[in-house]
């Protein structure tokens, strides 16, 4: 029997903003599972800021799309079909089939999710690699102490609006930046943030970041780059620490962009700056998951997704991660 299925390829390589006319949705045979290996249907994928730098030209660690190339995100979906003994039809995992209706996978990297203990959307979110970039970042390179204040930029987004509250947790004071109002009446309502700003919309961030951080900042959990974190860097505590998350604010630039120029700062704060990978803490997931799971369930943690429907509303939802659509975690519903 002959599968058919809807994939989204990669059309060209995105100039800038990505275009819908960089993807096109495309029917392909279902792929055929080999040896040692699963097929699966596709019920979510996820939209992630990364995936624009495979896009890019070259190598990077996480490996790159090409044009022509199926787009390789995350998805959780229901095994049809197992060649593999320890894995049945039936059973849902996570892994990183992409951007397709069925996928074909190995088991390595894979996760096997329990839809009776969390909606399985949560394995790409919370309970999966957002979830435990905020978790690890936040707690293994951050390493709040009570009383100290985090700033987070992106705060409103899926990392940010957990490294936020994992903060809060931790008995710090927590200020976060995003894009609208409406964010920052939401991190501030539902979230906990004792402060937070629109930075589209301030005249000066730095006042304003000042004005929220009068003890100054402790912690930088930094996704965005960009004007924000000059502000930020200006306002660091002595021996601060910086978890650079991600830099979204130059993920479509065209050209190498320029800086910082306020490094200096760090030498006489004695500051730290490092920069993570997720995946460097692959084999402690088990730790965070069991982690984040017991906050949600004693109402500690709260967790938001915006969930478009369709898989020829992929590249829309990809696209709207840096036009700032959503709140918490954005994902697609392919069934
Ligand atoms: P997300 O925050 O849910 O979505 C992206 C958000 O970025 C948007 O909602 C938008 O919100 C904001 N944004 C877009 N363009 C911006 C700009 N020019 N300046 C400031 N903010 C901008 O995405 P996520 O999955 O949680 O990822 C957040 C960050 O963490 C990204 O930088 C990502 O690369 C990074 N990350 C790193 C790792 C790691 O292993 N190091 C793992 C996962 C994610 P606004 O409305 O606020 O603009
Ligand atoms: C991210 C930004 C960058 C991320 C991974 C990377 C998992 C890695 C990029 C690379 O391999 O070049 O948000 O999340």
């Amino acid at each position: 029997m002959t599968r058919t299925q809807r994939q989204v390829i990669l059309r060209s390589r995105p100039v800038g903003l990505p275009r819908i006319s960089d993807f096109e949705i495309v029917e392909a045979p279902a792929p055929v599972p080999g040896e040692g290996e699963l097929l699966v249907r596709t019920h979510y994928t996820s939209v992630d800021p990364y995936l624009r730098g495979l896009m890019r030209e070259g190598p990077s660690y996480l490996g790159s799309v090409a044009p022509g190339d199926v787009v390789p995100a995350g998805s959780v979906g229901e095994i049809i079909a197992s060649n593999h003994p320890d894995f049945h039809p039936g059973e849902f995992v996570a892994g990183y089939w992409g951007w397709r209706e069925y996928g074909v996978t190995g088991t390595q990297q894979l996760m096997r999710v329990d839809p009776a203990a969390a909606p399985i959307s949560t394995a790409l979110g919370v309970l999966g690699m957002p979830g435990m970039t905020a978790y690890f970042g936040l707690l293994d390179i951050g390493a709040p102490k009570p009383g100290e204040t985090v700033f987070v930029s992106g705060a409103a987004g899926a990392v940010g609006s957990l490294a936020g509250q994992i903060a809060k947790i931790q008995g710090c004071r927590v200020v976060g930046s995003a894009g609208s109002d409406a964010k920052v009446q939401h991190l501030m309502d539902d979230l906990g943030f004792d402060a937070a700003f629109n930075y589209k919309t301030t005249r000066d961030p730095l006042a304003t970041l000042r004005e929220q951080c009068p003890g100054g900042i402790d912690v930088y959990f930094d996704n965005t780059g960009g004007p924000v974190s000059d502000a930020a860097l200006l306002l660091i505590n002595n021996f601060a620490r910086i978890v650079l998350c991600g830099q979204i604010a130059q993920y479509n630039a065209k050209e190498a962009p320029q800086g910082p120029r306020l490094l200096f700062q760090l030498i006489v704060k004695q500051a730290k700056m490092q920069g993570f990978l997720v995946f460097q803490y692959l084999d402690r997931y088990p730790e965070g998951i069991a982690q984040m799971a017991a906050w949600i369930r004693e109402g500690r943690l709260r967790y938001r997704e915006d969930i478009l429907e369709g898989i020829e509303n992929t590249p829309h939802a990809f696209i709207g991660l840096f036009k700032g659509e959503n709140t918490g975690k954005m994902l697609v519903k392919y069934l």
